[in-house]
């Protein structure tokens, strides 16, 4: 019978996963499981991804990492993933929705983050299990000052990855194992051997999280819907970033700036335009009319920039109308 080789938080460190099954020679009949995040951070989280599911006699836990995918729960490190996946990641979360929680048998436990000691853990709630906000929060009340594990008193071994333990795993009584060790923070990647419960380790490249937030900077700002911010949001957004930003995505931002300006010092003139179409055609062209709602107003003596703003709530809209009265405005840079 094969062994269970559980490896920590991967993170799309696909080299130091490949480096680690060899140093663990891992063999067909060895159950290898994931505590779950295996993406985000890293560089190739697709590689680890595609590994995990071409091999049999493997299991994938839900990570709080993929429930941010499965539940669309965007930050930084998910957009990142999204375009690392490219046309692949909207069938990649499909697949993230099946995983499981937690993995059990005689001889261990397994959970991404946590488990509340001395419940089954079929009856444990999912948030806690992976790690969500919401289960940190649940944790955290339950036991004020300390950890989940300091309490861990069950009979049967386990293996959690979820809070970075150092470069070196958690291992407590030998019962309790603690696998996170940092592998996208250029610290360690980490796998537990059972039933040996003996520990591997290989060091991450890089700090791959560090790298990959400089590298898609850029990509991630273009790949943003900015037509559809609100001229709040876009404002927002520009104050958020320009500080950290590299020189190539402060020119970049800086025209996004531009670009958002113009659209909205063009106001004047497209109630001019509105106007000069409005004075130019029937009732019954006007009602036929793709801007419609605006020419009626410009008829009436009703549009002025604070009306037609109102009417512009973003740089779609305004692109929109303005096309509707025969005028072309620019995108987004590119
Ligand atoms: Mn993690």
């Amino acid at each position: 019978m094969g062994r269970i080789v559980i490896v920590g938080d991967i993170h799309g460190c696909f080299e130091e996963l490949i480096e680690l099954l060899e140093k663990v020679d891992l063999r067909p009949d060895d159950l290898l499981i994931s505590v779950g995040d295996l993406v985000d951070r890293g560089p190739d989280p697709g590689g680890v991804v595609e590994y995990f599911r071409e091999r049999p006699n493997s299991v994938v836990l839900m990570g709080n990492h993929e429930r941010k995918h499965v539940r669309g729960v965007f930050s930084y490190a998910q957009e990142i993933t999204r375009l690392q996946l490219g046309d692949r990641y909207a069938e990649t979360v499909d697949w993230m929705r099946t995983l499981p929680y937690y993995f059990e048998n005689e001889q261990v436990r397994v959970v991404h983050a946590a488990m509340v000691p001395g419940v089954p853990l079929a009856s444990q709630r999912e948030e806690v299990l992976c790690g969500s906000t919401r289960g940190e929060r649940e944790l955290a009340a339950l036991f004020p000052g300390g950890h989940w594990h300091d309490h861990y008193t069950d009979a049967a071994p386990v293996v959690f990855g979820h809070h970075v333990t150092g470069r070196e795993p958690l291992i407590r009584d030998g019962r309790v194992f603690g696998l996170d060790t940092g592998a996208c923070h250029g610290w360690n990647l980490t796998a537990l051997c059972v039933p040996g419960f003996t520990v591997h380790a290989v060091p991450a490249r890089a700090d791959h999280w560090a790298a990959a937030k400089r590298r898609w900077q850029l990509p991630v700002l273009k790949s943003r819907p900015w037509r559809d911010h609100t001229w709040q949001e876009l404002d927002q957004a520009l104050g958020r970033h320009s500080p950290s930003a590299d020189a190539d995505t402060r020119r970049w931002l800086e025209a996004l700036e531009a670009w958002a300006a113009d659209l909205r010092s063009g106001f004047p003139a497209l109630v001019s335009a509105a106007r000069r179409t409005a004075g130019g055609l029937t009732a019954d062209e006007l009602r036929r009319h793709p801007a419609a709602p605006v020419l009626f107003q410009a008829r009436d003596g009703r549009l002025d920039t604070t009306a037609l703003a109102r009417r512009c709530p973003t740089p779609a809209r305004t692109i929109a109308l303005a096309a509707a009265l025969g005028l072309t405005l620019p995108g987004p840079p590119g």
